[in-house]
């Protein structure tokens, strides 16, 4: 129901093995989620983690919830999973002798601040404890190892989730790669970022996976079936070499332009 892409054939295909489960901060039977659209809740403000505002749930893939904050606009959408530490019923903040927020950028005279807290919550859908999930523990070490392959949030499209490879290991840090993509969307995360997850996450979840990309699988790279093949980390680590003579690369419009690869998924 997710497309053609097999993990199962993929890792015949290139011999490849996936990060153990035990590498990952995530539950070991992804969470349910039992939010609804338009339901708020309390969230840290992802601009400012140390205030606490209203969130409302705008959709959801599987247990990552699309959360918008009240008072902010609709081009700060973010996701969380469900079982987010940083996410809490209504009313959390205030047993705790805290106050409620406005987001960063609240689009409107911080004095209306009170009032617009008391109209947004009046009469709202409020999210029921039981959609709050403790969070899993924390591995008490980074054990990914080179080569390993893992599904992981494209942040540049934080809707999608891809298959990918454990590009390099340093200390806490993972460099993650994006299978068939060159690199454009590759990122450096802590070995217990909540953005990556064991190979068959998405299958367990409920959550789309995006096939590999095909940058990089050119001919030679293809096996006899024609089936994808991811590049080796040597040769992933090479920058991709620059044809002068390609359209569009004296005017900038490579494929590490941001303008281009940050742009529609
Ligand atoms: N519209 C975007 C989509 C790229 C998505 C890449 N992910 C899956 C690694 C583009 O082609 O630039």
């Amino acid at each position: 129901s997710h497309g053609s892409f097999s993990w199962d054939a993929y890792l015949k295909d290139t011999g490849e093995i996936p990060a153990p489960q035990s590498c990952f901060k995530q539950a070991l039977v992804p969470p349910k989620c039992e939010f609804k659209p338009g339901m708020k809740l309390e969230a840290s403000d992802p601009r400012n983690l140390t205030s606490t505002c209203i969130a409302t749930v705008i959709g959801n893939l599987g247990p990552r919830l699309r959360l918008r904050l009240d008072g902010s606009d609709n081009k700060n959408d973010f996701w969380r999973l469900v079982d987010c530490d940083s996410l809490q019923p209504i009313g959390s903040c205030e047993k705790k002798g805290g106050l409620l927020q406005p987001p960063l950028g609240f689009c409107k005279n911080p004095s209306y601040w009170p009032m617009f807290l008391q109209k947004t919550l009046n009469g709202a859908a409020i999210a029921p404890d039981c959609a709050f999930i403790t969070e899993p523990p924390t591995p008490p070490k980074n054990e990914f190892k080179l080569g390993m392959k893992l599904e992981a949030v494209d942040r540049k499209n934080p809707q999608l989730i891809c298959p990918a490879t454990v590009g390099s290991v340093n200390g806490d840090q993972i460099h993650v790669t994006f299978d068939g993509w060159r690199g454009a969307f590759d990122y450096w995360c802590r070995y217990d970022s909540r953005e990556i997850f064991p190979v068959n996450w998405c299958a367990l979840s409920g959550h789309p996976l995006q096939p590999p990309g095909q940058k990089g699988v050119s001919q030679h790279k293809q096996n006899k079936q024609g089936k994808h093949q991811s590049l080796t980390p040597s040769e992933r680590s090479k920058p991709p070499s620059i044809n002068i003579s390609t359209p569009g690369y004296k005017l900038g419009l490579g494929e590490s332009s941001p303008s281009v690869c940050s742009t529609l998924p």
